[in-house]
């Protein structure tokens, strides 16, 4: 868990990394999982699946990023690391926190795409008095080489900032003019994590390393009454349209 003084260095900041959240068991449980749902990624219903490369570049091969795999894999939602990422982010956001999304973004060896600046709430123009925390969790050691995370300073208390697209990139929103000099990188060993608000504009280095970086990214929000009806549909979209590959998988 994490000190009161680390709490307030997260929100002044807008970014925290952790080296020593977890144990490298409860990784390797969570690697598991999450390799065996990139291994059958090809048949993962297309609602679960996006990859974050070039538009013209082989899906799934380039930077594969599968949504909800703690619905298409729910045992993920039992490990120690679920459990202890959602205690830690009701420690930072205050009782009344809830899980609102996870998601898993893998960059094989030698991938060479950075993920482009951003802040997240730009994805989510709710508009709705939200607090929301991520906790990126690496399933390898990761630096500047490998991919890991690197953010702005305090980026997060001037509201959303402009994005523009990026041509050639799926979906890709990056915001506009980011000092590159400012930012911070976040190395971490196995079992650490790096944490970011909602409002944070963060990147993450390409992979040059020889080792496929993979991440859990578990996402949290703020009050829990914050239930908005589009998030609602989404989730019952979502659960309609992968619900025939859960069933098989489970049996
Ligand atoms: O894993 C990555 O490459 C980027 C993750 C990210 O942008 C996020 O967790 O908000």
């Amino acid at each position: 868990m994490i000190t009161e003084q680390q709490r307030r260095s997260l929100l002044t900041d807008g970014y925290l990394g952790v080296p020593d959240l977890f144990t490298p068991g409860e990784i390797a449980e969570v690697a598991q999982r999450l390799d065996g749902l990139f291994d059958r990624f090809a048949d993962l219903p297309a609602a679960s699946v996006l990859d974050l490369g070039a538009t013209d570049g082989e899906f799934g091969a380039e930077v594969p990023e599968i949504l909800y795999p703690s619905s298409l894999s729910p045992q993920l939602r039992r490990t120690a690391v679920f459990r202890r990422g959602r205690a830690l982010a009701r420690r930072v956001l205050g009782a009344g926190t809830w899980f609102r999304f996870d998601h898993s973004i893998r960059k094989p060896p030698g991938c060479g795409y950075e993920t482009v600046w951003h802040q997240d709430r730009v994805h989510k123009r709710s508009g709705l008095p939200e607090r929301r925390l991520n906790i990126w969790i690496p399933t390898t050691p990761v630096g500047p080489a490998d991919g890991c995370m690197r953010y702005v300073p305090r980026s997060h208390r001037n509201g959303v900032l402009p994005h523009e697209p990026v041509p050639g990139r799926r979906g890709a929103l990056r915001t506009v003019g980011v000092a590159e000099s400012d930012a911070v990188d976040v190395p971490l060993p196995v079992g650490g994590a790096a944490l970011h608000l909602f409002e944070t504009v963060h990147s993450a280095h390409p992979n040059s390393g020889p080792s496929t970086r993979t991440a859990w990214i578990l996402q949290f929000t703020h009050p829990r009454t914050v239930l908005p009806t589009a998030t609602l549909l989404h989730r019952a979209v979502y659960f309609g349209q992968t619900r025939a590959w859960r069933g098989k998988a489970t049996r």
